[in-house]
């Protein structure tokens, strides 16, 4: 078997699982990916003749690239995720389950002389900036290009993972093969007690970039339960105030409910002086400090985030991010090889290629861009990259917020009286499902601190593990819960979002800090009117604000009912202190 790639590999027990899957998918040569520029260009090169990628136009994007999926594989897909444990009762009722071995035999059988004719690419990566407590060492093995150019952004990839794991052997293993991209042979699975992945039949983004759901959350949450540090799915971002003081802020909000954007703030004019940095955009991994803090690092090197919707205006951040060196999945393409999607300008240009290739006019009816299309950038790309981003340390976590999308029931922000309480309010996080997405639009879907589809255990457990957490800190972070979408009586949203969510951060900064004041309401502390900045806010009325706060005792009745259905689903594992705090709530309205 030829051998390609420039890795110096000494460490035994990676060369010997190398070969044995190896000689299980039969590959005609492995390449050893290095993670060099020079790599990268042979790796381009080799796609673009093949098809995979198309260059773009170079002139308005440089060192960016286009890829189209299988118009069958646009998505993660939970139905075909599954969990491994030993036993039924480790993976819970929300997540699907099989007997390891079973799927094991199931997996390999698949993939057994699946890369015959084909390169097998062995990545080397980091989750975490070497030499972090946390970080970890993976190795993904793929017969997919476009994987390896994610994951080289996505992750730290190449000599740089050798030589963090040196000769230790708890490493992940991580198996995907593309197989013909059938639906029907598509399976992603987690062997949490073997710190192993399988991933078959699918090429797409958050199914086969192994490091960032599987590992970073799925196994990693596994991880963190059993050795006491919580992986989740999470932005992080600092906020600097004219002073210079930093506070930094963890966030999970569902899909769809802006996280890259909160992560990437542009404040608004009328906060001159204030910085809002990036750290991460979508996961967090978290562990107690020596100094009784919380202390996060975002284990990702890059930002897979959804593109349509992205613009100027939206997010200018996120705008230059993608302005060079990104890969574009799924979305459209105009005459001279720019992209284009929904949401970008106001007017679509009067002619596009669309992310299935076929001629799309203003006129046509379906999208041009997939509502899933996807951009893959390197987060040095942002402009707003905080500094501890590479930190090792991580940076101490003052505020947890948790946010859904809601047209009414949930103030625009509240705070959680303690630590229980807020993991309550964590755990009954919902959000409406947009058109995107399977299901009633408009229907609420619990969505446990975002974490529903990548808790890799019982989400009764996993609660506990939260609850837990406040014993090993002497300095809890505050936990709020955010709402940006609530809409009046035509239907219009009352908040105007994006930059100006800067007011809400800040207040969040002022109570960790001890400045801002509050009232107390049932569901938690809201700002009053002296505590909240709304000035050089147009078309904003003192109305509208006190609008954002209302509580409607029948919207919450039917809050409540609604909330009950998930916890009677995880009823055997569910902690008594959420089942108090729920009465405590009805208790308060
Ligand atoms: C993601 C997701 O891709 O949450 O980040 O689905
Ligand atoms: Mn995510």
């Amino acid at each position: 078997m030829q051998k390609l790639g420039e890795c110096n590999v000494t460490n035994g027990a990676v060369t010997a699982w190398v070969e044995e899957m190896a000689k299980l998918c039969q590959p005609d040569r492995i390449w050893w990916c290095d993670g060099s520029e020079e790599e990268k260009e042979a790796i381009l090169q080799d796609g673009i003749r093949t098809g995979v990628f198309i260059k773009l136009n170079q002139k308005k994007l440089p060192g960016c690239y286009y890829h189209r999926s299988n118009p069958n594989d646009v998505a993660r897909v939970e139905q075909c995720t599954y969990i491994c444990t030993e036993t039924e009762e480790e993976a819970g009722p929300t997540n699907n389950w099989a007997p390891p071995e079973e799927m094991k035999r199931r997996l390999y059988g698949l993939a057994r002389g699946s890369m015959r004719g084909r390169t097998m690419y062995v990545i080397p990566y980091l989750m975490g900036p070497p030499g972090s407590p946390l970080t970890m060492v993976g190795f993904e093995l793929t017969d997919s290009i476009y994987v390896v150019l994610n994951m080289r952004m996505m992750t730290r990839m190449g000599q740089i993972a050798l030589d963090e794991l040196g000769d230790r052997t708890d490493f992940n293993r991580g198996l995907h093969c593309m197989l013909d991209v059938n639906p029907e042979r598509r399976y992603i699975c987690h062997f949490p007690q073997e710190n192993l992945i399988i991933s078959v039949g699918s090429a797409y983004g958050g199914n086969v970039l192994l490091g960032k759901k599987c590992l970073a959350l799925r196994i990693a949450s596994y991880l963190g339960h059993k050795q006491g540090w919580m992986a989740e799915h999470m932005l992080l971002l600092a906020v600097e105030s004219p002073e210079g003081e930093k506070s930094y802020i963890a966030a999970a909000l569902p899909s769809a409910c802006g996280k890259t954007n909160l992560a990437m703030l542009c404040p608004p004019d009328h906060f001159k002086g204030w910085k809002v940095w990036t750290i991460g955009d979508d996961i967090a991994w978290m562990w107690p400090g020596e100094d009784g803090r919380l202390y996060a690092i975002n284990p990702e090197a890059g930002y897979f985030g959804v593109v349509p919707g992205t613009n100027w205006q939206t997010n200018p951040n996120a705008m230059k991010t993608i302005s060079r060196n990104t890969i574009y999945t799924n979305v459209a393409l105009t005459s001279d090889l720019d992209v284009w999607w929904e949401g970008k300008t106001e007017e679509p240009p009067p002619e596009l290629i669309d992310w299935k290739g076929e001629r799309w006019t203003p006129a046509s009816k379906e999208r041009a861009a997939h509502p899933n299309s996807r951009f893959t950038a390197p987060m040095t790309n942002n402009p707003i990259l905080a500094p501890e981003a590479d930190s090792p340390q991580g940076v101490p976590i003052s505020a947890i917020i948790f946010g859904g999308r809601r047209a009414k029931t949930m103030p625009l922000v509240f705070e959680a009286f303690n630590w229980q309480h807020g993991v309550f309010v964590g755990a009954t996080i919902g959000s409406e499902m947009t058109a995107a997405a399977a299901g009633g639009k408009g229907q609420v879907r619990r969505d446990p601190m975002a974490m529903l589809p990548f808790c890799g255990y019982n989400m009764g457990h996993y609660f506990r593990h939260w609850l837990n957490m406040r014993k090993r800190l002497i300095h809890p972070p505050r936990i709020f819960h955010v709402n940006w979408f609530r809409r009046d009586e035509n239907g219009n949203f009352i908040w105007p979002g994006f930059g100006e969510n800067m007011r809400v951060l800040q207040w969040i900064i002022g109570r960790c800090r001890g400045r801002a004041g509050a009232r107390e309401t049932p569901l938690g502390w809201v700002p009053r009117d002296e505590d909240f900045d709304l000035e050089e806010l147009d078309n904003f009325r003192r109305e509208d604000f006190e609008l954002l706060f209302e509580i409607d005792p029948k919207e919450w009745q039917r809050e409540i009912v609604s909330q009950e259905e998930l916890f009677l689903r995880l009823y055997p594992q569910l902690p008594k202190e959420l089942i108090f705090q729920r009465e405590l709530l009805i208790s308060r309205l």
